[in-house]
């Protein structure tokens, strides 16, 4: 497909862990279709289940009529809104501390809303039933338009919550509104802008589902599940369920991707749970294309207003943002609590500025629920969108070249750590060498003397910028929980007698790689060589208590607490290495797989011996137990603060608007690469989802509330054809608090990329903005003056 041009600097910089760009541990199962995901999974007796949905975004039920669907001869079951009344569990409760409906009682909400579930002995069955269900519903004008949401004749989506007047979720802010204002007053200058980020899909290979399995006889509910985060999930079903948590053990087995779509609790995971329950038969739910477009979490729908203050001289002021958030029918997004924004308030961006206030006010619409999805570091792909757009509002403004205007306002290396003006600190960071290297290997003076020469000649080439900054790593437990629950991360390291180890770790791969990096990681601190290492992962009954996958969190918490845990079995097999030696061990010094006497390298024991040992007969020393294990749970003391320069380059048809993306140079710096081949994949996928954004991607709606995107002949994901061969670099920035000095990358490139596509199709067409997706008619409209609405 694409190839990587590998333009990274000398090799002593690139820093890599535990042997390097490591072939991945998984791909031999999944290049021989071996694999096992949840469709995979096939127990004796199993039952099927398929969930009826709502065809209208807002309407009273009047009443269901089960009856055809009950007497045909392959269902066992048919569940309704009634049904789960009488167990208490019509409604559950999502990841932003509000309700969910799990099957319509009163109202259906959204097009797509689970109202019926059907449990038939085959897959088929199931979905025919379905259709015997007779529904009649009362149509209720639907909300569809967020702007319209909390206009006083709007209906009120959620009478469920007592005493509700209006559809207003929550309203938030950060910064300093008053120090920012005053700034505002004095500028020079100030450039306003409105964009919307547009409601898009992470849309996954694998769609949601799982197979739950109520034994009846130990009362241990055991459920397979496309779940990014298998203890957080166990114990939200412990607190619905009231069952104990060791009662129920939930399985990620192979995940086809995620991106975040894979966090929430569904409705048709309940079903198929309470499914079990009643029929005393394992039951499987996979729920198809359509489905996972319309109903599962969406991310982005953020209408923002953004204004930029700066001198004439190009200095940038203030910023100052008020948003509109569409959350759909329920708040579903997950988030840590106490940011209903997500991390919406970095949005200052990688620039240092006097002051900055943002407000944001969540709304219900009749759409389905979600929000934080799709590679967005917690919102922080709006956040980067808005200021990376704004800046380039400004370069226009000004008549100044865009990455002339980034490198004199970015913030400067010797001001690391950054305290930024909402609130957070940017661990480490070399922003100006980033972006003159992204400049360098894009040969940015060269390209744009070739743009005013295709000008001259009346064709449209446009070159784009973004700089963008993350706040990855959630996160420290003083400032982030959901649901109450900190964001720490267990993780257990056992070396067996022969040398060979098992780390356990709470994090859950969807395609990230984990079970080659952390390896290398035990590897690093252990010299036990990553071959040696199994990593083990996606099984509550076998790992420890953590948070989850997403947020790209997994290297910044788990990837320390593998680092952390490993010098703890370090720190003991020196003890056993000094016993073993009959020398203090005091007077040993390691490196890489021994511990050895000062002064005298001969004089060691290996890792391996002293895992034997530790097994063995030795006389241990006081206090010092056998066997050669560890456990820790890490509390990150801050967050990790990746960052990238972006250059995209585009020409544009001007007959038809058609964008082709010619190139795209990425350099991103996460701080100690663990796996560079690995992370070059990351951002090869985010790049591309990057340009499905900018280009193709929208769910969007019609005035009745029909979702328009319910399959890939509407929903456009990038293929190879669109995408063209990415250019990467990096540079090497450690973060100081993480010890190993890596910070997350999963995510950097779909955060980082839009920004620069759409720069470059403004800077190809000469329009200050036009809002995504730059499909051709709205490019063609932008080049003629009309908006098209998206
Ligand atoms: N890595 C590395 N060196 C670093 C940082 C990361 O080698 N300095 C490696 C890690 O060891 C890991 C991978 O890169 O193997 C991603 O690490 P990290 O940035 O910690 O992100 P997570 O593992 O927590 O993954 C989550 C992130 C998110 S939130 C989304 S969304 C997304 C993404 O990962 N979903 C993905 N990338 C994805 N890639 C695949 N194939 N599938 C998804 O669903
Ligand atoms: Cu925001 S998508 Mo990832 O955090 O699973």
């Amino acid at each position: 497909m694409t190839a990587v041009q590998e333009t990274g600097s000398a090799p002593a910089e690139e820093r890599p862990i535990g042997y390097g760009r490591l072939k991945r541990k998984e791909d031999p199962r999944f290049v021989r279709g071996k694999g096992h995901y949840v469709d995979d999974v096939q127990l004796p007796g199993m039952l099927h289940g398929a969930v009826l949905r709502s065809p209208l975004a807002h309407a009273r039920i009047v009443s269901i009529d089960t009856s055809a669907a009950e007497s045909h001869p392959k269902v066992r079951a048919v569940i309704t809104g009634a049904t789960l009344e009488g167990l208490g569990l019509a409604w559950m409760p999502t990841l932003s501390m509000d309700t969910q409906a799990v099957l319509a009682t009163d109202k259906v909400r959204f097009q797509g809303q689970e109202v019926a579930f059907i449990v038939a002995d085959d897959h088929y069955a199931a979905r025919d039933a379905v259709e015997l269900i007779d529904v009649e519903y009362e149509p209720l004008p639907p909300v569809i338009d967020a702007r319209r949401a909390l206009d006083p004749d709007t209906p009120v989506i959620r009478d469920d919550q007592e005493g509700r007047t209006d559809n207003r979720i929550f309203d938030w802010e950060a910064g300093d509104k008053a120090a920012t204002d005053e700034v505002f007053a004095r500028a020079e200058l100030v450039v306003a802008q409105n964009m919307l980020y547009p409601r898009v899909h992470p849309a996954p290979l694998e769609t949601c589902g799982c197979v739950a399995d109520m034994d009846p006889v130990d009362g241990k509910l055991t459920l397979w599940s496309t779940t990014q985060a298998p203890h957080a999930h166990r114990t939200l079903y412990a607190m619905v369920a009231g069952l104990p948590e060791h009662k129920i053990r939930v399985v990620s087995p192979d995940i086809g991707g995620g991106f975040g779509n894979k966090v929430p609790i569904y409705p048709g995971y309940v079903c198929a749970v309470v499914g079990s329950i009643l029929t005393k038969k394992p039951v499987k739910w996979v729920e198809d294309r359509s489905e996972n477009l319309m109903s599962t979490g969406f991310a982005r729908d953020y209408h923002m207003h953004g204004e930029i203050a700066a001198t004439r001289e190009g200095r940038i002021l203030a910023v100052r943002v008020k948003v509109l958030a569409d959350h759909g029918a329920f708040n579903g997004t997950a988030q840590p609590s106490k940011f209903p924004a997500g991390f919406f308030h970095v949005f200052t961006g990688s620039y240092d500025i006097e002051a900055a206030h943002c407000a944001v006010t969540g709304v219900y619409t009749n759409k389905a629920p979600g929000g934080v999805a799709y590679a967005c570091s917690f919102r922080v792909t709006e956040a980067v969108y808005l200021i990376e757009r704004l800046v380039d509002c400004l370069a226009d403004e000004l008549h100044t070249d865009p990455a002339e205007l980034r490198m004199r306002n970015l913030i400067r290396p010797e001001q690391f750590p950054y305290p930024s003006k909402t609130g957070w600190e940017y661990d480490s960071g070399d922003y100006p060498a980033t972006l003159r290297k992204a400049l360098d290997l894009a040969g940015y003076d060269a390209l744009r003397r070739e743009q005013a020469e295709r000008r001259a000649r009346g064709e449209l080439m446009g070159i784009g910028l973004s700089f963008f900054t993350e706040t990855v790593g959630a996160g420290p437990r003083r400032q982030m929980d959901i649901l109450g629950l900190g964001m720490a991360d267990g993780c257990e390291l056992r070396v067996h007698p022969t040398g060979k180890a098992v780390v356990r770790i709470s994090v859950q791969t969807q395609g990230q790689g984990h079970e080659t990096t952390f390896a290398q990681i035990v590897a690093e601190e252990l010299g036990i060589p990553p071959e040696d290492i199994e990593v083990v992962h996606g099984d509550t009954d076998q790992t420890p208590f953590g948070l989850g996958t997403y947020g790209s969190r997994s290297t910044p918490v788990s990837g320390a607490a593998a680092a952390v845990v490993a010098r703890k079995v370090r720190d003991k097999a020196r003890i056993l290495a000094g016993a073993m030696m009959e020398v203090s061990p005091d007077d040993l010094e390691w490196e890489k797989g021994r511990w050895f006497v000062r002064g005298d390298p001969t004089a060691a024991r290996t890792i391996q011996e002293i895992a034997l040992a530790a097994h063995g007969v030795l006389e241990l020393p006081e206090g010092v137990e056998g066997h050669l294990e560890a456990t820790t749970v890490y509390n990150p003391p801050n967050l990790t603060f990746p960052y990238g320069a972006y250059l995209c380059v585009v020409d544009v048809d001007p007959g038809t608007g058609v964008v082709k993306v010619r190139r795209f140079v990425a350099v991103d710096d996460c701080g100690t690469r663990i796996n560079p081949m690995i992370i070059e994949g990351q951002v090869h996928g985010g790049l591309a989802d990057g340009v499905g954004m900018a280009l193709s991607e929208i769910i969007s709606f019609d005035e009745d509330g029909n979702c328009l995107s319910g399959s890939f002949m509407d929903y456009l994901v990038p293929t190879a054809l669109e995408v063209p061969a990415w250019e990467l670099g990096y540079t090497v920035t450690p973060s100081p608090h993480h010890p190993i000095g890596a910070k997350g990358v999963g995510e950097s490139a779909t955060v980082g990329s839009p920004a620069a596509v759409v720069n470059a199709v403004m800077d190809a067409i000469g329009v200050r903005h036009a809002d995504m997706p730059l499909t051709p008619g709205r490019v063609w409209l932008a080049m003629h003056g009309g908006v098209e609405a998206p």
